[in-house]
């Protein structure tokens, strides 16, 4: 293969398509705004400028590595060069980190830090705060904006809604809807993807911790709890632990430790939409309906954009409530039972899930089945502020009456994994060697679009799993052309739940590995099929009995 000196030592061209990917392999962190391995190159920060042998520069991210390229990634004129960048964007840019809710995640003050940056000599030409707080799902605040355009190609390339852009020129330039409207009167679908690219401050996940600390402190309320399959796997990278483990135990011990009364896992209301949606699946194959596919309805931005783009195709999407809300109603239906006033939480690793628990289809009376939805983050940032040590927390199991769930549950949290739940639940041999095959079916990985075929009798089923909007709308097209599909899951992020924009900032590769953590968690539960969760009979003759589609469906209208 060929080869390129970095900082001399040599290095092998490998598939990598820029000198910044061919740098990284080197274990030299070269900094950037706004490079992303899964957007477009912008070349629009700068820093990641390497020195040639000639005494040139180049951006690493938009330059394709050649063999006897020989390149300095670290010389006096380049750290003068990043210095100076970082000194211009500070000039205009608010600098009260202490305050800023992206304190310590920023990558400008990171940058800042790394650089030793103790002075800015540009006269200070910062704004006031210009807050964007319309949407449920994120907050922007445009002063706080360095204009990489991370957001714009995220929004436009990766999910096809384009809610966003690049707006007026030079000095004035600034990333804006159309018009200038407030995030919640545009296409915005708050799957907050663009708030997980941005290096600042500038869009940032709506922050709901406060309300929960104030329910938990109310005597008269009764707080329960669910947890999303995808934060378990999430969430111990952040306390040093190794990311992609199931820290579900102790996630259970820190929130019985901030007061929660009751701790439950969503699993288990994934059981349920498991049980729901096969069913109604089934009833679409038997009445011969051929206005197929079936799409899954699980994720709040995947609904909100079809709501938005596709309105004719809402017949097609489930009627299942997710299996959040499915949970929630369950939850708040036995709640109902208590002296004191229930109150409903869910840790999620997603930014629409809040949009979804204030949508009217929710409520009942005008109170919300799910009062309050964190993100994987707020609930590390209210573990940190209780002083609570996660690693030295002793794991403990979520509560009766609703602790059971089954292996199908758990892996709804990565892209694949509610279809593999589904076949396992249509399959009609109940062995072990059937799960096996269906795990290689085609639904695992990580992959935006993948289609496989599935028997079902005699009938030949076929299916296609997409994350993204983009890999959506691609999908769509294909289907209004005339291509035919029996059933469809749609997450709207990349990946899915594990790669939720209230997760903590992760690569492809820890997002991949987020994914490994739920199957492996899949393999050490003892109940693998969602009808063999034994609480399911008690459910469905309990609280759920005559009040089946009041309590599990919803109709979403155009
Ligand atoms: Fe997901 Fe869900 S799997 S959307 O990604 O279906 O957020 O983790 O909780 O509701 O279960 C998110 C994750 C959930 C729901 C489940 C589904
Ligand atoms: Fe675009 Fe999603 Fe950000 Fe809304 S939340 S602006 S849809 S990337």
């Amino acid at each position: 293969n060929e080869i390129v000196i970095i900082d001399g030592i040599p290095v092998e061209i490998n598939g990598e398509k820029n000198l910044l990917q061919l740098i990284r392999k080197a274990g030299i962190k070269l900094p950037t705004f706004c490079y992303h391995s899964e957007l477009s190159i912008y070349g629009a920060c700068r820093m990641c400028m390497v020195e040639n042998e000639w005494g040139g520069l180049d951006a690493a991210c938009s330059t394709p590595p050649k063999g006897g390229m020989k390149i300095r990634t670290n010389t006096q004129r380049l750290r003068k060069y990043r210095k100076m960048i970082l000194e211009l964007l500070l000039a205009n840019h608010c600098r009260d980190c202490t305050t800023c809710s992206n304190n310590g995640t920023c990558k400008l003050q990171d940058l800042a830090m790394k650089f030793n940056i103790e002075g800015v000599r540009f006269p200070n030409t910062k704004a006031e705060p210009n807050i964007d707080d319309s949407s449920l799902c994120i907050t922007r605040d445009q002063n706080k904006c360095i204009l990489c355009g991370d957001c714009v190609r995220m929004c436009n390339e990766v999910q096809n809604v384009g809610a966003i852009d690049f707006a007026h020129r030079g000095s004035k330039m600034t990333i804006s809807t159309a018009f200038d409207r407030p995030l919640s009167s545009s296409p915005c679908v708050g799957c907050g993807q663009c708030a997980a690219v941005c290096p600042t401050g500038a869009l940032v996940v709506k922050n709901d911790k406060s309300k929960v600390w104030e329910a938990l402190d109310d005597k008269s309320a009764k707080v329960s709890v669910q947890i999303a399959p995808a934060v378990r796997v999430a969430i111990g990278k952040e306390f040093g632990l190794t990311g992609g483990d199931n820290a579900i135990g102790r996630i259970v011990a820190a929130l019985r430790r901030m007061g929660f009364d009751e701790i439950y896992d969503t699993s288990t209301g994934a059981d349920l939409t498991v049980l729901e949606e096969s069913g109604e699946f089934i009833k679409r194959l038997e009445a011969g309906d051929t206005d197929m596919p079936l799409f899954t309805s699980c994720c709040p931005a995947w609904v909100n954009y079809c709501e938005k783009n596709y309105p004719e195709l809402l017949p097609n999407v489930s009627t299942c409530r997710s299996p959040m809300q499915m949970f929630a109603s369950v939850i708040k239906e036995h709640g109902r039972t208590s002296s004191r006033r229930p109150v409903h939480v869910a840790v999620m690793p997603c930014t629409a899930k809040k949009f979804e628990a204030a949508r009217d289809e929710f409520k009942i009376e005008d109170i919300p089945n799910v009062d309050y939805v964190i993100t994987t983050q707020e609930l590390i940032q209210m573990i940190k502020e209780s002083g609570i040590v996660f690693t030295d927390l002793e794991p403990e199991a979520v509560d009766m009456p609703f602790g059971t769930m089954t292996g199908a549950g758990l892996i709804f949290g990565v892209t694949g994994g509610v279809t593999e739940a589904v076949l396992r639940r249509l399959s009609s041999d109940k062995s072990n060697t059937s799960l096996m095959s269906i795990a290689y079916q085609g639904a695992r990985g990580m992959e935006g679009v993948k289609e496989t075929t599935v028997m079902y009798g005699d009938r030949e089923l076929k299916v296609a799993i997409v994350s993204g909007l983009k890999n959506t709308s691609d999908l769509i097209e294909r289907i209004k052309a005339g291509e035919h599909y029996d059933f469809v899951e749609v997450m709207a992020c990349p990946g899915g739940c594990v790669s939720g924009a209230g997760q903590p900032f992760a690569s492809s590769e820890e997002k991949a590995t987020r994914g490994k953590g739920l199957y492996s968690a899949d393999r050490l539960t003892n109940i693998k099929r969602s009808e063999e969760n034994p609480l399911m009979m008690s459910l469905y003759n309990g609280i759920l009995k005559g009040r089946v589609h009041e309590l599990l469906h919803v109709h979403y209208a155009a």
